[in-house]
C-alpha cells in the first residue's frame, strides 16, 4: 500500500495491524508506553500521536489506508509527547539509581531522549506501599497506568490477578479488594513483569543469598537451565554466542562454585521417566491425556482452575527439582558432604521457578533460584568480560545431556523428547505436525504397532484454557499435552532479559535450536550418565526408588 510518510511516498504493509506497526516495519519506531502486539489496543498513554491528513491521532488505533498523509515528528507532536512525559514523570517515583529497571526502563529512556532534565510540575505523592508478599514485587509509586500488565495477565494468560481500581488521581493497579498478590490466583509467570515498561513490576532479587551462602562456607553447586544459554548473551554483548554456557561454567568456577551442572541432564531423565509413565497410562487407558508438569506456572494454574485435571498431570517433578533431589539425596553422599552443607543454586529463565523451589513438598531440594537477569548482574558486577573467558564443559555426571534434553527450553521440546524415548522403545513410523493456531500445535505420531499418539503443544495459559475447554467438551481428542505458560516456552520466561517481546523470543528459540544441534547425543536414551543413575539408585522407570526421588504430588 502506498502512503506519504513525512513528505515521501512510501510502501507499507497493508496487512499491518495498525499504523504504528506499519511504520515500525519500515524503520520508524513511534514512542509508546502502552502498546503491545499480543493484546487488545488500549490507547491510554497518547505517546504514539502522529499527524494523519492534518489531524493529530494515535497511531496504535488507526488502520493504514491508501494515500494517507502521515507526519511522525513535527514540532507540535514533539511538544505534546514531551508534555505527556512530564506529566507522567510528575506522578512517578524517580528513584532511578536503585530501581531494578534502571537502564532498561522505557520511561527513563524517553525522558532522556526528549531531553527532560527537570519536571515543571510538582511531584504527586502516590501511595508508596510496595507489595513484597510474592516473588513478583509491585510498586505502585512507579506505575504509569499503561495497563500492559493487566492486559497480559487477563488476555494472554487468562488469569486476571490484577486490575485497575479507583478513579482519577486515585487510580491504581492492584489485585481485587487490595489483596496481597500472594493471596490471589497469580501463577508467578512474570509476564506482567516482562511487559511492564517501568519498575512498577519486578521480581525478587536473590543475589545476596548466593554471596551469603559462599561466605558461610557452603559447598556451592550451580545448575543451569536450557533456555539461559539462548538469552544471557543479550545482556553481555555476546550476540549469538553458542558456547556461552561453557563460558558461564568457567566464570562460576572462578567465583567459588565447586561444581556446575546442566539442568538439561535432568530434562533427559524427566523425558525418560515421563515416557514410561505415559506408556503405562496408555496401556491402562487411564489419566489421559497426560499433561506435562515441568512448568511451575502451569502447575499452579491447574491447581487453581482445573482440580479435576490434577490426576492427568505427569507426577514427574520438573528437571529443576529432579536434579535438586538427586544432588541432595545421592550426590551429597558420593562427595561426602552433608546435604545441609550444600548450597544448590539454580539458574533459570523463569520467575515461577523461585516459587517452585519453595513449595512445601519440594523444599530443601534447591536452595536458591536466580534468573538469567540476576546471573548477568553477578557477571557484570564482578568485572568479568565473558568474551575473554574460555568455555569449560559442565561437570560430570550431571552435565551430560542429549539434544532432546536441551530442547526443553523452547516450546515443543518436552513433547519431542518424550516422543524420542517412545520412538526408541516402541518405534515410530511417521510424525506429522499441524499448527492449529498461534501457540497450539497438534502432532500425530504413527507408531510401528499401528497405534497413534496425538500430542498437543501449547504455550500461553489463555491457550491452555481454550484447549482444556475443547478437551472437556470432546471437540479435541489427544493423548498427551505439553504446556508452557510463557509464549515460545521458557525462552520467554519472566526472568529473561529485557526486552522480552515476540521477536526476541523467536530469536532465542532459533539460537537454542543451533545450540541443540551441536550436541552429539540425540535421544535421552543415549545419555549414559542418566542410565547409570538408574543402575545405581533408581533401578528402572516408575520403580519405588524412582517414585521416591523423581515424583511429586499436586494440591488443590
Ligand atoms: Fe525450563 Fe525446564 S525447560 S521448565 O522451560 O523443564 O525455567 O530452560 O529449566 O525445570 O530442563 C525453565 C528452561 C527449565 C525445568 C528444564
Ligand atoms: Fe498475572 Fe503472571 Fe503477573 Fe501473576 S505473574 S500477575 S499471573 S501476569
Amino acid at each position: 500500500m502506498k502512503i506519504i510518510v513525512n513528505g515521501k511516498e512510501t510502501i507499507i504493509n497493508e496487512n499491518a495491524r495498525n499504523l504504528l506497526e506499519a511504520l515500525k516495519e519500515i524503520g520508524i519506531e513511534i514512542p509508546n508506553l502502552c502498546y503491545l502486539s499480543e493484546t487488545s489496543i488500549y490507547g491510554a498513554c497518547r505517546m504514539c500521536l502522529v499527524e494523519v491528513d492534518g489531524q493529530i491521532t494515535t497511531s496504535c488505533s488507526i488502520k493504514p489506508y491508501e494515500g494517507m498523509n502521515v507526519k511522525t515528528h513535527t514540532p507540535e507532536i514533539y511538544e505534546m509527547r514531551r508534555g505527556i512525559l512530564e506529566l507522567l514523570l510528575a506522578s512517578h517515583n524517580r528513584d532511578c539509581t536503585t530501581c531494578d529497571r534502571s537502564g532498561n526502563c522505557k520511561l527513563q529512556r524517553y525522558a532522556e531522549e526528549f531531553g527532560i532534565r527537570k519536571v515543571r510540575f510538582d511531584n504527586i505523592d502516590k501511595s508508596n506501599i510496595i507489595d513484597y508478599s510474592s516473588v513478583i514485587i509491585r510498586d505502585n509509586s512507579k506505575c504509569i497506568l499503561c495497563g500492559d500488565c493487566v492486559r497480559v495477565c487477563e488476555e494472554v494468560q487468562s488469569i486476571g490477578a490484577i486490575d485497575f481500581a479507583f478513579r482519577g488521581f486515585e487510580a491504581q493497579v492492584m489485585p481485587a479488594f487490595g489483596e496481597k498478590l500472594v493471596n490471589t490466583n497469580c501463577v508467578l509467570c512474570g509476564q506482567c513483569v516482562t511487559h511492564c515498561p517501568t519498575g512498577a513490576l519486578t521480581f525478587r532479587n536473590d543475589i545476596e543469598k548466593v554471596y551469603k551462602a559462599m561466605k558461610e562456607g557452603k559447598y556451592m553447586i550451580a545448575m543451569m537451565a536450557p533456555a539461559v544459554r539462548a538469552s544471557i548473551q543479550e545482556e553481555l554483548g555476546l550476540e549469538n554466542d553458542l558456547v556461552v554456557a561453557g563460558r558461564i561454567v568457567n566464570f562460576l568456577k572462578s567465583i567459588g562454585f565447586k561444581k556446575v551442572f546442566d539442568v538439561s541432564f535432568a530434562a533427559d531423565l524427566v523425558a525418560y521417566e515421563e515416557a514410561y509413565e505415559f506408556k503405562q497410562r496408555l496401556e491402562k487407558g487411564e489419566k489421559l491425556p497426560q499433561f506435562t508438569s515441568c512448568c511451575p506456572g502451569w502447575v499452579k494454574f491447574a491447581e487453581h482452575h482445573y482440580p479435576e485435571f490434577l490426576d492427568n498431570l505427569s507426577t514427574v517433578k520438573s528437571p529443576q527439582q529432579v536434579l535438586g533431589s538427586i544432588i541432595k539425596k545421592h550426590y551429597a553422599k558420593e562427595i561426602g558432604v552433608a546435604p545441609e552443607d550444600i548450597c544448590l543454586v539454580s539458574i533459570m529463565p523463569c520467575t515461577a521457578k523461585k516459587f517452585e523451589a519453595e513449595r512445601e513438598e519440594l523444599e530443601g531440594e534447591v536452595d536458591i533460584v536466580i534468573t538469567t537477569r540476576e546471573l548477568s548482574e553477578i557477571i557484570r558486577s564482578s568485572g568479568f568480560d565473558l568474551k575473554n573467558v574460555s568455555p569449560l564443559p559442565f561437570d560430570r555426571p550431571y552435565g551430560l545431556s542429549s539434544q532432546a534434553g536441551l530442547s526443553f527450553g523452547k516450546t515443543g521440546g518436552v513433547f519431542a523428547s518424550v516422543l524420542r524415548v517412545l520412538e526408541d522403545e516402541l518405534g515410530i513410523q511417521d510424525v506429522q505436525t499441524n499448527v492449529m493456531e498461534k501457540g497450539i500445535n497438534l502432532t500425530i505420531a504413527k507408531m510401528k504397532d499401528g497405534n497413534t499418539v496425538r500430542g498437543l503443544i501449547v504455550f500461553g495459559l489463555g491457550n491452555v484454557k481454550k484447549v482444556i475447554g475443547k478437551i472437556k467438551n470432546g471437540e479435541l481428542d489427544v493423548d498427551i499435552v505439553e504446556v508452557m505458560a510463557c509464549d515460545f516456552g521458557c525462552v520467554g520466561g519472566g526472568g529473561q532479559p529485557y526486552p522480552n517481546n515476540k521477536e526476541v523470543r523467536m530469536k532465542r528459540a532459533e539460537i537454542l535450536k543451533e545450540v541443540v544441534g551441536i550436541d552429539g547425543l540425540i535421544s535421552p536414551t543415549e545419555n549414559y550418565h542418566m542410565l547409570s543413575l538408574y543402575e545405581k539408585y533408581l533401578k528402572h522407570p516408575l520403580s519405588h526408588e524412582a517414585h521416591e526421588t523423581l515424583h511429586t504430588i499436586y494440591k488443590n
